[in-house]
């Protein structure tokens, strides 16, 4: 079989893209290489795959001129070398790159007003254990903001090299540096802190007293997995679909497919997180910038840790690597990027008839997991696609690692933040997330037609038609126009949206649907008119649904870093264009508040948040009907649980 259009670009891909950006006349000793990859292709080919055949491959690459302060984005087509388009972006700032990131904190390192305040303030000469975590500078009106290329780096003092060094903060300075030029352009200071006296370390060299009373606990799976893989193309059970990673947006699925009596039936074209920011809520000048927008500032896929066997799962893994590029355009592969494995999840379905006591049926639960793993600085983001036999699709980040941190004074006790340690403080943050599902229920051969509903849970008139006033049951609302799709969950109604293909009807004559299921949520805390919420208009609304446009991808703009204003969602939806029966995208923005704990220190236990997707209508019945039992248990003790 040929290979699937939206296989990832390989290594190999990525350096011709690399070759032919080189020879463009814009490519200049001074630009970097920000993002390569992949260019889709029309649907039309996806859709007809592999009847028609592949399609040229086609990179889409950032570019940015430290030199001139500009940024390129350009299409390439790799077979042909040609160029299919070249945008210019002067003033743009586009994702910080790993190599700004080490760079910089050489910079701070090495500069002398650096050195000179933090003798000042501490009285430290040696600057070899200084951490320097190179945090987006945001926007906050000034000339520079729109001018320069900035970062307002957060530093932090080790007190050997293995330390945490996150338990000390460097509180009151600030470098500010210029990253077109590659220096400190100045150093804020704010005033004195001392630093925390405590360290907060967790590596298991330096935890002493570990329990001592786990016994092993070993997933065998003699037989190899379920799942087989062909490239990214991974078919397990019923699921069929191709696992994508790019540096930007990190792990996306596409082509999602359950195949239904022989029918590959088609559910989710395109999934990805599309940006998320984490606004602080602390006014202290030294805090009041901290907000980060973790996709489009710094790339969720150029964070993406290598995974280890054993240690972020268990059982038999696959592991797939990344492939993105350097700065300078060099080969970067992260191995093992991607995670697969299979999961037992407990009950799958069970019933036990009581006149037929010795023949209880019950089905063990499966789940292939697709995940990957992101460190952003301090913070690490898991992010889990669980697919499960019952159609169920579940996405699931995790949230873990360590606390942006701050310093009081002896004796204050923050209201805008948790005191966590001896004169150390976590401030009051929320994580808000934006996922792009460009639904696909039922693709057939003239086209796509999706609608989505909200879904609101109505009590029933109290009259003579419900007169035991116990009467309930579900308004589905049509999702005409983008403005009236706007909305914020609403408990009251347990709101929930599907998306159905009103052109396909199921057994019972309903159109076939899948239900969209939201988690946990929280509203922004900050003012609208915070400089953070202007750019990331997305928080302004938990749901939005637009018509496809293949490049609407980013919620907050194709170039979030140091922007004015959004210029992603709240954009295109003001021209409230139509929804219904047509290729639809519905956005998710999904927010967790964290009111720091005591016990989120010195690593932070995973917190959990994320969304469901549910067959509704979309199988004439359970489709885990044909789940066998599974052998019976060889363990000790309970063998049927
Ligand atoms: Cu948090």
């Amino acid at each position: 079989m040929s290979q699937h259009p939206l296989e990832p670009l390989s290594a190999t891909e990525i350096s011709h893209a690399v070759a032919l950006l080189k020879v463009l006349p814009v490519f200049t000793p001074s630009t970097r290489v920000i993002s390569v990859i992949l260019r889709e292709p029309e649907k039309s080919f996806v859709y007809d795959w592999p009847k028609a055949g592949t399609p040229d491959r086609a990179a889409d690459a950032v570019l940015f001129d430290n030199g001139i302060n500009t940024a390129y984005a350009i299409a390439l087509n790799l077979a042909t070398g040609e160029v299919i388009a070249l945008k210019t972006a002067p003033g743009s700032q586009p994702t910080l790159s790993v190599d700004e990131q080490v760079e910089c904190e050489q910079a701070v390192i090495h500069s002398p007003e650096f050195k000179a305040a933090l003798e000042r303030q501490y009285g430290i000469t040696d600057t070899s254990l200084v951490m320097v975590d190179i945090w987006s500078a945001g926007n906050y009106g000034s000339e520079e903001d729109a001018t320069r290329r900035l970062t307002r780096p957060l530093c932090f003092l080790r007190s050997d090299p293995t330390d945490n060094g996150y338990a000390r903060p460097i509180e009151g300075i600030r470098p500010v540096v210029d990253l077109n030029e590659m220096k400190v352009i100045r150093v804020e200071e704010y005033g004195h802190w001392p630093l925390p006296p405590n360290s907060g370390n967790y590596a298991a060299s330096r935890v002493p007293n570990q329990r001592t009373d786990i016994k092993p606990l070993v997933i065998t799976q003699p037989e190899g997995p379920s799942y087989t893989l062909d490239g990214n193309l991974i078919s397990w059970q019923k699921w069929q679909f191709v696992i994508g990673f790019n540096a930007r947006e990190g792990l996306t699925i596409h082509d999602l497919r359950y195949n239904d009596q022989g029918r590959a039936r088609p559910i989710l074209y395109r999934a990805s997180l599309t940006e998320m920011v984490v606004p602080y809520g602390d006014p202290q000048p030294q805090q009041v910038r901290k907000n980060a927008f973790d996709v489009g500032e710094y790339g969720m896929g150029m964070c993406a840790n290598s995974l280890r066997l054993g240690c972020d799962c268990l059982g038999y893994i696959t592991y797939l690597d990344a492939h993105l590029c350097d700065s300078r355009g060099g080969p970067l592969t992260i191995p093992n990027a991607i995670c697969i494995h299979e999961e037992d999840y407990g009950i799958l379905w069970k019933h036990t008839d009581r006149r037929l006591p010795d023949t209880p049926e019950v089905r063990r639960s499966r789940r292939l997991v697709v995940s990957s793993i992101s460190t952003v600085e301090n913070y690490e983001y898991g992010f889990f696609w669980y697919f499960y036999q019952d159609g169920n699709i579940q996405f699931e980040i995790k949230l873990t690692g360590i606390l942006s941190m701050a310093t009081v004074r002896e004796g204050e006790d923050p209201i805008y933040g948790t005191l966590i340690a001896p004169l150390l403080y976590a401030p009051n943050h929320q994580h808000f997330f934006n996922m792009r599902l460009n639904m696909g229920i039922d693709v057939g051969v003239d086209g796509i037609h999706n609608t989505i509903q909200q879904l609101d849970g109505v009590s029933a008139p109290i009259d003579e038609a419900n007169p035991f006033e116990n009467a309930f049951y579900i308004q589905a609302t049509d999702l005409q126009t983008e403005q009236q799709a706007f909305a914020h969950l609403n408990l009251e109604t347990g709101r929930a949206w599907k998306i159905v293909n009103p052109n396909v009807k199921n057994a019972m004559g309903h159109p076939v649907g899948y239900k969209f299921l939201p988690g946990d949520n929280a509203y922004p805390f900050a003012s609208p008119n915070a400089w953070w919420r202007k750019r990331a208009r997305f928080v302004d609304h938990h749901i939005w649904v637009t018509p496809y446009h293949p490049d609407e991808k980013f919620a907050a703009g194709d170039y979030p870093n140091q922007s004015s204003e959004d210029h992603g969602l709240v954009k295109w939806t003001a021209a409230d264009r139509p929804i219904a029966n047509t290729d639809v995208v519905l956005w998710y923005t999904f927010g967790h508040t964290h009111f720091p704990r005591p016990e989120d220190y010195p690593v932070m236990p995973t917190a959990y948040i994320g969304f469901l997707l549910k067959p509704n209508g979309f199988f004439n019945e359970n489709p885990s009907n044909d789940v066998p039992p599974a052998p019976p248990a060889p363990a000790k003790g309970c063998n049927h649980c």
